[in-house]
C-alpha cells in the first residue's frame, strides 16, 4: 500500500507536507477533501479532523511537522543541510510561525469574524516579518541556494499574508522577505505543490498518485 496523503489543496499545513513529499520524492496516494466535508475514511483514522493526515502502513501522521519529518527522514538531498546554528534559528522560527505569528494571521485576515482590529493584528504580523528580514543573510532562499525546512515551513504563512492585503505588503519594507516569496511563488516547487486534483470520493475511488 501507497501511503495515502489526505490534502486540502489551500491549506498552508498541508502545503508544506506535500513540499516536503515533493522534495523527498517518496510517491503517495494524494486524497483531495473539502474542510467542510471530510471523508469518513479520514476522520476514522484521525478524530481531530485537521488536514494534513498521512496513512502509512502502521500508523498515523496527522500533524504537518511529523509528515515533513517523516518524508525528509525518507531523502533529504534536495533540501539545505543546516548547521547547529541554522538548525537551532530554524526551528525557533517555525514555532514562533506557528504560535504567535499563526495567531495574529487568523486575526488579521479574519478580524471582522473575531471581531478585532485588523490594524493592531497587522502590525503584530509586521513586527514578526521585520525581525525575520534582519536575520536573513542569504538568497534567494533563507540559508542559500538551496531550500529549507525553514522556507517549505514558513513561506505558505508569509504567502497569506501577503494574499490578505497585497498592496500593504508590498509597501512594507521587508524586501528581503518579498523577494524570498517571489522567489517561493514563481519555482517549480510551489507549481507542482498547488497542482489542482479532482475531490476524492469513496464512492468512485480514483487513484491519484502524488508527486507525479
Ligand atoms: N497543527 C496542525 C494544523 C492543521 C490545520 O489546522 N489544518 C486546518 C486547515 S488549514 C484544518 O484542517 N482545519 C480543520 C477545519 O477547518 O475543519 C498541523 O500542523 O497539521
Amino acid at each position: 500500500m501507497l501511503p495515502i496523503l489526505y490534502s486540502f489543496r489551500r491549506c498552508p499545513y498541508a502545503m508544506r507536507a506535500r513540499m516536503a513529499i515533493i522534495l523527498s520524492s517518496v510517491e503517495c496516494e494524494l486524497r483531495e477533501v473539502l474542510l467542510k466535508n471530510k471523508p469518513q475514511a479520514m476522520l476514522k483514522i484521525s478524530p481531530k479532523g485537521t488536514v494534513p493526515v498521512l496513512q502509512l502502513q502502521n500508523r498515523i501522521l496527522d500533524e504537518s511537522m511529523d509528515i515533513i519529518d517523516w518524508a525528509l527522514h525518507q531523502n533529504s538531498s534536495r533540501v539545505h543541510a543546516c548547521s547547529e546554528h541554522q538548525s537551532t534559528l530554524s526551528n525557533d522560527w517555525i514555532a514562533l510561525f506557528d504560535s504567535k505569528f499563526k495567531y495574529h494571521l487568523d486575526r488579521y485576515k479574519y478580524a471582522s469574524r473575531y471581531k478585532e482590529t485588523l490594524e493592531d493584528h497587522q502590525n503584530e504580523c509586521l513586527q514578526l516579518l521585520m525581525e525575520l528580514e534582519s536575520s536573513i543573510e542569504s538568497a534567494p532562499w533563507v540559508f542559500g541556494k538551496t531550500i529549507s525546512l525553514l522556507d517549505i515551513c514558513i513561506l505558505p504563512f508569509i504567502r497569506q499574508t501577503k494574499i490578505a492585503n497585497p498592496e500593504w505588503f508590498q509597501a512594507q519594507s521587508f524586501s528581503k522577505v518579498i523577494a524570498l516569496l517571489e522567489h517561493f511563488e514563481s519555482s517549480a516547487l510551489f507549481t507542482q505543490a498547488m497542482k489542482k486534483f479532482p475531490l476524492w470520493n469513496l464512492d468512485e475511488p480514483e487513484i491519484v498518485l502524488f508527486p507525479n
